[in-house]
C-alpha cells in the first residue's frame, strides 16, 4: 500500500488504492531501472581519448535483444495491471448499487451547484435542497451524483472518496460512493476549466443517518 494517500472514506477506497499501489511500484520499479541503465551508460561509455564512436545498426539478436525483452516484460507487466484493475473497473464503473441518496451536481465556471433530493428521494422536485460548493451525504449510504456541466469540461473530484468524473457539457454522467466515515473534506476540480479553476472546489460533509435527516428538513443549519 501507498501510505502518504489521503484518508480513505470511501467503501471502494481500499480497492482503488490497490490498483493504485500496484501500478505506482510497478511503474516505478521500471523507472528507477531505466533511469540506473541510462545515467550507468552515460558515465561508463563517456568520451574518451583512444575510444571511436561507432554506429550499431541492431540488426543482431544481441542488440535487439535490448529492445525485445523489456519489450515483453513490460508486456508481462502490463497484464499483471490489467488483471488487478478490470474487476474493480467492474464494481465500481460498471455497477450502479441502488442508490439510498440522489444529488444532482452541476460545474459551472467556477462553482459546483448541487441539488439534494429531499425527503421524497426525488430530484427535480419542490423539497429539493440547493447548496453552492457544499455536499451533504449521509454515511454508509449510496450516493448516487448527476454530473452535468454548464459551460466547460470539468472534473468533480473528492480526493478522500476517491471518487473523480469528468463533467461534460451535453451529458449527464452518473456515478456513485458511499461513505465510511462522517466529517468534512475537500471537494476539487481536476480539469483545467478557466482563470478560476484554482478556486473551483468546495466541501462534503459526510453526516449521520440522522443529521443527514435533520439537515434535509432544515433542522441543521449548513456549514460552509
Ligand atoms: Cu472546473
Amino acid at each position: 500500500m501507498v501510505h502518504w494517500l489521503p484518508e480513505n472514506i470511501s467503501s471502494y477506497g481500499v480497492r482503488m488504492d490497490a490498483v493504485f499501489s500496484n501500478i505506482y511500484y510497478i511503474v516505478g520499479a521500471w523507472f528507477l531501472l531505466a533511469e540506473a541503465i541510462f545515467f550507468i551508460s552515460l558515465l561508463a561509455f563517456r568520451r574518451r581519448k583512444g575510444r571511436k564512436a561507432s554506429y550499431l545498426p541492431g540488426h543482431s539478436w544481441k542488440a535487439m535483444s535490448w529492445v525485445l525483452i523489456p519489450a515483453v516484460l513490460v508486456l508481462g507487466f502490463d497484464l499483471v495491471m490489467d488483471h488487478e484493475q478490470v474487476p474493480v473497473w467492474r464494481e465500481i464503473k460498471e455497477n450502479m448499487p441502488p442508490p439510498d441518496q440522489k444529488i444532482l451536481v452541476k460545474g459551472k465556471q467556477f462553482v459546483w451547484d448541487i441539488t439534494h433530493a429531499g425527503p421524497d428521494g426525488k430530484l427535480g422536485t419542490a423539497d429539493d435542497k440547493q447548496t453552492m460548493n457544499q455536499l451533504y451525504v449521509p454515511v454508509d449510504q449510496v450516493v448516487e451524483v448527476d454530473l452535468q456541466s454548464e459551460d466547460v469540461i470539468h472534473s468533480f473530484w473528492i480526493p478522500n472518496m476517491r471518487f473523480k468524473q469528468d463533467v461534460v457539457p451535453g451529458r449527464s454522467i452518473k456515478g456513485w460512493f458511499k461513505a465510511i466515515k462522517t466529517g468534512d473534506y475537500k471537494i476539487g476540480c481536476a480539469e483545467l476549466c478557466g482563470v478560476g479553476h484554482g478556486n473551483m472546489g468546495g466541501w462534503i460533509h459526510v453526516l449521520s443517518a440522522e443529521n443527514y435527516q435533520k439537515w434535509l428538513k432544515g433542522e441543521l443549519a449548513s456549514r460552509d
